[in-house]
């Protein structure tokens, strides 16, 4: 039992979050450019009606962690870690600076040959995210993001280029991160600017419509230009769990659960679930669609499913419980009893993970791909320089632990990377401080340090884990 021999150990990235060189070699500007970071950020994540054009005193995402400049340094780190894959997303405005040229920007294109090459060099295997939190800003301001039908022609266009491009250099795709995030942080996850007047789930369903009909057409089109490419759907996973055993809290769990399944559902078995009617009906929703939508989302489902997961969630039927629902985060959720909290109230459940595996390979039957997990926490340097976090260890071991429990169970698992393996720009905080690495970046949440890489010392602890392939993890 355990792992398969070719397991896909490693870790995740976006480019908005760590690249920086937010206008170098004719990069144009991301929505992601105009978020700010700590207290200020949620303004324009989540009343970008009112405040994506307000003038903020800093935006970590213009310089994050220069991976830009650094990439030789970085990737020469997760080599002597022994990472088999590495997961990092392609800046769509790097390719195309407003998303609706028709030529992509060469020097952009030649970047990511570079970092492919280089991983090559030590055979890391990259996965590649399409389109991570980062709809060219030009889109979002001109067509809505993605609550126009247009975008899909700019978004299919753009992944062509990028596929043909890098057709022998990269195998494993992602159309979309986070799918569903669209849902929670439309901002962020579709480029929507929703305004008070309008019914916000239309807004968001037509969008999710756009994105999803994308989806399978880059599949399509990823699986003409080169028939070995797997292409993956990214959800933000995490069992929701009933508040009680009252039937109803069970009941209004299910709810839950399908509010995120409900993406997966569509691209991976091809077409919209039964509850889907029911859903729109009770919202208010009428999707607009053209000929042929249904047809290309039956025809190009993914081949594997591929998801984050931080935490479970707890639900309940009573309005007057969820009441207590801690806001702060894209997923509000009830305290559960029994777990514990990082320092921004993710609520830490190891076995939640082999829950949420073992659901979701029942609901599908294809390859999971654990594409982020990791434990966001205020790294502090002792006397001797050094990085202790054990804290960070004790989060990953549990985790991969029950990861390994879920394989056994008889999941079947590609690979699994830790979200941020090296520190950089958290998406819903825009904090520095709220670090997942096991390479510890020197700056702060305004800017300040001097972007030196430092071993933590959970670097040996996942260098030993991945040595023994999950075998060792103390
Ligand atoms: P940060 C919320 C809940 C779950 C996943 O998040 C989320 C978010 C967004 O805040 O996003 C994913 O940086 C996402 C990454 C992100 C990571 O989780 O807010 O795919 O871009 O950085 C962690 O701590």
């Amino acid at each position: 039992m355990g792992l398969q021999k070719d397991f896909l150990w490693g870790g995740a990235t976006a480019a908005n979050q760590f690249e920086g060189a937010y206008l170098e070699d004719g990069k144009g500007l991301s929505l992601v450019d105009k978020l700010p970071a700590g207290k200020e950020r949620h303004l324009p994540l989540f009343e970008p009606q009112k405040h994506l054009n307000d003038e903020f005193s800093f935006y970590p995402s213009h310089e994050s962690i220069d991976f830009y400049h650094r990439y030789k340094e970085d990737i020469a780190l997760f080599a002597e870690m022994g990472f088999k894959v590495f997961r990092m997303s392609i800046s769509w405005p790097r390719i195309f600076p407003n998303g609706d040229e028709t030529e992509p920007n060469e020097a952009g294109l030649k970047f990511y040959d570079d970092v492919f090459d280089e991983l090559k060099k030590y055979n890391i295997e990259p996965l590649v995210t399409l389109n991570h939190f980062d709809t060219p800003l030009h889109l979002v301001e001109t067509i809505g993001g993605w609550r126009s039908r247009e975008i899909v022609d700019h978004y299919v266009r753009y992944s062509k280029v990028v596929l043909e491009r890098y057709k022998d250099k990269v195998k494993y795709w992602l159309t979309h991160n986070e799918i569903n995030m669209v849902a929670h942080i439309p901002l962020i996850g579709g480029g929507l600017i929703i305004e008070e007047h309008e019914n916000r789930n239309q807004v968001i369903y037509q969008a999710a419509h756009h994105l999803l009909v994308a989806s399978s057409m880059a599949t399509k089109v990823a699986k003409e230009i080169n028939p070995e490419f797997q292409i993956g759907c990214m959800l933000a996973a995490g069992e929701v769990y009933a508040n009680t055993p009252n039937p109803l809290d069970v009941l209004a769990a299910l709810d839950k659960n399908r509010e995120q399944y409900f993406f997966i559902d569509v691209q991976s078995r091809g077409e919209y679930p039964g509850y889907a009617k029911k859903t729109f009906k009770d919202l208010g929703v009428t999707l607009e669609m053209q000929d042929g939508d249904l047809e290309v989302l039956k025809a190009h489902p993914v081949d594997f499913i591929s998801f984050s997961y931080y935490s479970s969630r707890l639900e309940s039927a009573d309005p007057e419980e969820n009441k207590k629902k801690d806001a702060g985060n894209a997923f509000a959720s009830l305290k559960n009893p029994y777990l514990k909290a990082s320092d921004w109230g993710w609520q830490i459940d190891p076995v939640g993970l082999r829950i949420t595996m073992n659901q979701i390979y029942d609901r599908y039957q294809k390859p999971l791909f654990i594409v982020e997990n990791g434990y966001g926490a205020i790294d502090e340097l002792n006397e001797n320089g050094e990085i202790i976090d054990d804290y960070r260890i004790d989060y990953h071991r549990d985790h991969i632990r029950e990861m390994i429990n879920a394989v056994d169970d008889g999941v079947e698992l590609l690979g699994y990377t830790s979200w941020g393996c090296i520190d950089l720009v958290s998406a819903g905080t825009g904090q520095m401080k709220k670090r997942y690495g096991f390479i510890y970046v020197d700056r702060d949440d305004v800017g300040n340090g001097t972007l030196e890489r430092k071993k933590k010392k959970s670097f040996d602890w996942y260098k030993q884990v991945i040595a023994s392939n999950g075998e060792n993890l103390e």
